[in-house]
């Protein structure tokens, strides 16, 4: 976690396939990141050192990306006073319904930032991250004001006609 300055945590390896899309959004502003599987019920140990090492190792946001009963942001944030930015992903009968719920559904006084449903979701995450640390960062402002720009500009005024 040495010079990550965004964690990235998952419930399960099959999570990867939808999580790296904040890797590689984190990636593209050049931001560090550190990625690890630690899931709430099957790991809990690992997440408590997690989020330790995560405070001490100057973490400056968390992503936490889980399906079904996705209660993986929620525990993190318990822990930490840390932003958690919470992902649901699909991967359950209710594709993803039951994880925006379980994530975005949290009681007051523990908040999780909840954004949406698989790799749109994951990406926000990042960017959103990524605007926490532009508040103190010029460069990293810098980068997503011309990821903003090349955004737009890559939208045609007119449809292509096939
Ligand atoms: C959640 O259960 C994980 O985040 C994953 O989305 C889902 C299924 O996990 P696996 O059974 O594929 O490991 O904890």
């Amino acid at each position: 976690m040495a010079d990550a300055r965004v964690a990235i945590i998952m419930g399960s390896q099959s999570d990867w396939g939808v999580m790296r899309s904040a890797e590689e959004a984190l990636e593209g502003l050049g931001i560090t990141s550190d990625v690890r599987i630690i899931s709430a019920h099957r790991t809990p140990e690992r997440l408590t050192t997690f989020v330790r090492e995560a405070e001490e190792g100057g973490i400056e946001a968390i992503i936490a990306g889980a399906g079904c009963a996705a209660h993986l942001a929620g525990v993190t944030a318990a822990h930490t006073v840390l932003p958690v930015l919470g992902v649901p992903l699909e991967g359950s009968a209710l594709q993803g319904l039951d994880a925006l719920l379980a994530t975005v559904q949290m009681p007051g006084g523990i908040p999780v930032a909840t954004f949406a449903i698989g790799k749109a979701g994951a990406k926000n995450a990042a960017l959103f991250a990524a605007a926490i640390i532009a508040r103190s960062d010029e460069t990293v402002r810098e980068k997503l004001v011309k990821f903003r720009e090349a955004q737009s500009a890559a939208v045609p005024h007119t449809p292509k006609r096939d």
